[in-house]
């Protein structure tokens, strides 16, 4: 056998598993997608309301991965990688207001299956240059058909606001080469403070809309919405008063 032909099944060997090993960062995000899918499904179901945003989600680059290695001066293996890199697989969410944030978190924490490793509350202790969000890492597992795989996935949750301000600021960084002038850091700092006001004043403004929308409940209207909301259950009246006279 030449050395050509050993080289290319070793190559062949490498190339597949490093392909099972970023599948499985792809299952784990598409677990855990579904999971915050049902989250705002049913929450928005009961509730009429999705604290969910957006959601998005991607894996670390091949270039990306090799990068923070270097970086962190760890082994090149693929065992080391997936111990010590926890941030391959990654999900952000985008919320409305700062109480959803906290909220999709405590959700999320609740799941039995779901291992939270470390939590990064940059919003009640936001970073020196303004950035704000909550991140978590997630220890999930994915069923393999031989084995159970746990894989990390970072999550990041922040509001529409800090998300506008902190793609803004990445593309800075980048621009600048990670040397951003002094006027624009001082101007970006300004804007993450109007942002985390602006997200007070619409959580204070949301809370009072919705006191008011309970002060304001009349119960022949809300019995006909619950009774027949469109894209819903459609319950017959008799069903719900006899629950009603039951309770
Ligand atoms: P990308 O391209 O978004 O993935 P780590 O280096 O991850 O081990 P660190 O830096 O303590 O440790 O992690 P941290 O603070 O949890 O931040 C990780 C991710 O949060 C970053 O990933 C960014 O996505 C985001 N982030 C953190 N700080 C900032 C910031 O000041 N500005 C912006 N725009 N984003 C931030 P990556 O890998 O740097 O980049």
């Amino acid at each position: 056998m030449s050395s050509n032909q050993v080289d290319l099944k070793l190559l062949k060997k490498f190339k597949n598993e490093l392909t099972r090993f970023m599948m499985l960062y792809q299952f784990g995000i598409d677990e855990l997608n579904t999971k915050i899918d049902i989250l705002k499904q049913e929450f928005q179901y009961i509730h009429d309301y999705s604290p969910i945003e957006h959601v998005k989600s991607r894996i670390k680059s091949p270039e990306s991965i090799l990068k923070k290695v270097q970086r962190k001066n760890l082994e090149f293996s693929l065992p080391s990688i997936k111990e010590n890199i926890k941030d391959i697989a990654g999900i952000r969410i985008t919320c409305s207001f700062i109480s959803d944030i906290f909220e999709i978190s405590r959700m999320l924490e609740n799941q039995s299956d779901i291992e939270v490793i470390e939590k990064k509350d940059y919003i009640n202790h936001p970073k020196p240059n303004g950035y704000q969000s909550l991140h978590l890492i997630v220890k999930i597992p994915v069923f393999m058909s031989n084995c159970i795989e746990n894989v990390y996935v970072e999550v990041q949750i922040r509001t529409i606001g800090m998300d506008f301000w902190a793609s803004l600021e990445h593309k800075l960084y980048y621009k600048f080469e990670n040397e951003v002038p002094a006027h624009l850091s001082k101007e970006l700092k300004n804007a993450a403070d109007t942002v985390a006001m602006l997200d007070k004043k619409m959580e204070t403004l949301h809370e009072e809309i919705r006191k008011w929308d309970s002060d304001d409940d009349d119960f022949e209207s809300e019995f006909n919405l619950l009774q027949a909301s469109e894209g819903k259950l459609n319950i017959p009246r008799a069903l719900l008063e006899s629950f009603s006279k039951d309770k």
